[in-house]
């Protein structure tokens, strides 16, 4: 019965798109990112006072409530702060959307990478009484994304006071390009309070982006509570600048209920110096702080403490183990290293490799596929356990060569997709194509996605925001939209991305004005 009637629906749909699509001026759609199909047409109808969310039907039973709270998000995020005073009682009901009727038919509320982020959303015209919007969904993250994309179509209307939903009927169908769509955040170099980092996780669901890639430690910092080794955290900056283990479990539980993972990192062997301030014995000598000493057993006992203890809140089925610019000669001059290196006939990038290695196989006895930083592969790359995925951030083109080698990669190229490059513009971010020099689909199918970095020497909670939005917003039209449907030129979304900005300060977001519309000056 309820599939016969979807099916109703989807075919009028149908006929919708094809009457209507060839009128829907692109261009005068507000939606960020852009969905893989839409069509729309020119009524208006306004939310009931008490819309609501419908779900019989469904096969997903909400019993953690990840969609009822993604639609009193949806109506938090539509009235903005705006007091409601439409006065309806003198208007034809017919003119009333009462709710939106969610079907989900996947039971589960794993999130997990690869999971189905699709969804199809209906906004009726005026006709048939009462009018729902219908939103299906596989799985309820993809229904969390129908219910971002409604609140992109809905605006506060000044002259009846009330929710409109213009220009329907609504057809809107939708997935994503890529299945990684991330961004980073680095918690070493400054710290960022819980708050900020559930700010940013709010922000990254606005624009559809589903990985939080958490540079938690570096050299400057190890801000993290770990069980199993208690002192390592005394390598925070302050007694206050920290993570408990709890607080590190709450940001997880808060990205899941929103779609987003978080992907752990711990950058070893280098961007190491911090994890000696609790145990000096990590590192080679005073003199060496970083790397970790990769003759020492100690070093490896920690590594499998820190990811025994990640895999007790880190789902994510990936770990990040970091691995770039390590500085091996500075084991070649460490006399009781340099005896280690000699006495296993190992050079210093004999020792990279050795350590890089051995800390995937304690990823890998803990359940996670791991990710590396790219030096790894460009180093020795067909050693590397078939299960890492390489994550690009140099200008090597080694995206080319690790999907070739039959690895899957991430994008991140630093002169696009660096957030702290400050002179990297929203247009260099928006035209950053993933799949650039590689055309064979087995291969295209090898690029998970991208991700863009906010390093954290140059930031902190004053000035996150405005560092990631809204540069991070064209990335993730990027990797969100089909190919198809992305412009060339970038002038041609600018109005919209300027839109999409104005939607992120209205909802609390400090984004920074687009460069290049409108009133706003170039900056600096
Ligand atoms: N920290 C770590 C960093 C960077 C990397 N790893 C980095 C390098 C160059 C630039 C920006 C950031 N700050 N751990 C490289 C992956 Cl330009």
């Amino acid at each position: 019965m309820r599939q016969k009637r979807f099916l109703s629906i989807f075919l009028g749909l149908l006929v919708h798109v094809l009457v209507i699509s060839a009128a829907a001026d692109i261009k005068n759609l507000n939606i960020w990112p852009m969905p893989k199909d839409v069509s729309h047409g020119h009524g208006s109808l306004y939310l009931d006072n008490d819309f609501e969310l419908k779900t019989d039907g469904s096969r997903y039973p909400d019993s953690s409530g990840i969609l009822k709270d993604g639609f009193l998000t949806l109506i938090d995020l539509v009235k903005g702060t705006h007091v409601i005073e439409a006065n309806f009682s003198h208007l034809d009901s017919s003119l009333l959307l009462k709710g939106i009727h969610i079907v989900v038919s996947s039971p589960s509320d794993e999130l997990q990478h690869g999971i189905d982020e699709s969804y199809k959303l209906y906004i009726p015209a005026a006709q048939g009484n009462p009018l729902y919007a219908h939103l299906e969904a596989q799985t309820v993250y993809g229904a969390l994304h129908g219910l971002q994309t409604f609140s992109q179509v809905c605006h506060f209307n000044f002259t009846t006071r009330a929710i409109v939903v213009p220009q329907v009927p609504w057809t809107i169908v939708d997935q994503p390009r890529f299945s990684y769509r991330g961004l980073l955040i680095d918690t070493s170099r400054h710290y960022q309070p819980v708050a900020m980092i559930k700010k940013v996780i709010d922000s990254m669901s606005y624009a559809k982006l589903n990985v939080l890639h958490w540079h938690i430690v570096d050299s400057q910092s190890f801000p993290l509570e770990i069980p199993s080794y208690p002192k390592l955290w005394d390598g925070a900056y302050s007694v206050s600048e920290r993570y408990t283990f709890t607080d590190a479990a709450e940001i997880v539980s808060y990205a899941q209920r929103r779609g987003i993972n978080v992907l752990a990192e711990i950058d070893v062997p280098g961007h190491a110096l911090s994890w000696g301030i609790g145990y000096p014995a990590l590192w080679p000598s005073t003199d060496c702080k970083e790397p970790l000493d990769v003759s020492n057993e100690f070093t490896f006992k920690v590594i499998d403490g820190v990811l025994s203890d990640f895999s007790k809140i880190f789902k994510y089925k990936f770990v990040h183990l970091g691995g770039d610019e390590v500085n091996t000669s500075c084991w070649e001059l460490t006399p009781h290293v340099s005896q280690w290196l000699q006495n296993n006939h190992l050079n210093g990038s004999g020792a990279y490799q050795y350590f890089v290695l051995r800390a995937q196989e304690i990823a890998l006895s803990h359940g996670y596929e791991i990710i590396n930083w790219e030096e790894t592969f460009i180093n020795f790359g067909d050693k590397l356990s078939l299960k890492t995925v390489v994550q690009n951030w140099l200008v090597t083109g080694v995206a080319q060569k690790a999907v070739a080698a039959g690895l899957r990669c991430i994008l991140s190229n630093q002169e696009r997709w660096y957030l702290d490059h400050l002179d990297a513009t929203w247009q260099d971010f928006y035209i950053n194509e993933p799949l650039t020099n590689i055309t064979d689909p087995k291969q295209q199918a090898l690029v998970l996605g991208g991700e863009v970095c906010m390093w954290g020497e140059r930031i902190d909670a004053s000035d996150i925001e405005q560092t990631i939005w809204p540069r991070a917003a064209a990335a993730a039209e990027r990797l969100w939209t089909p190919y198809d449907k992305l412009p060339k030129d970038p002038a041609q979304v600018v109005g919209r991305l300027a839109h999409f900005r104005c939607l992120l300060n209205q909802r609390g977001v400090a984004a920074a004005p687009v460069v290049g519309f409108g009133r706003s000056a170039p900056r600096g």
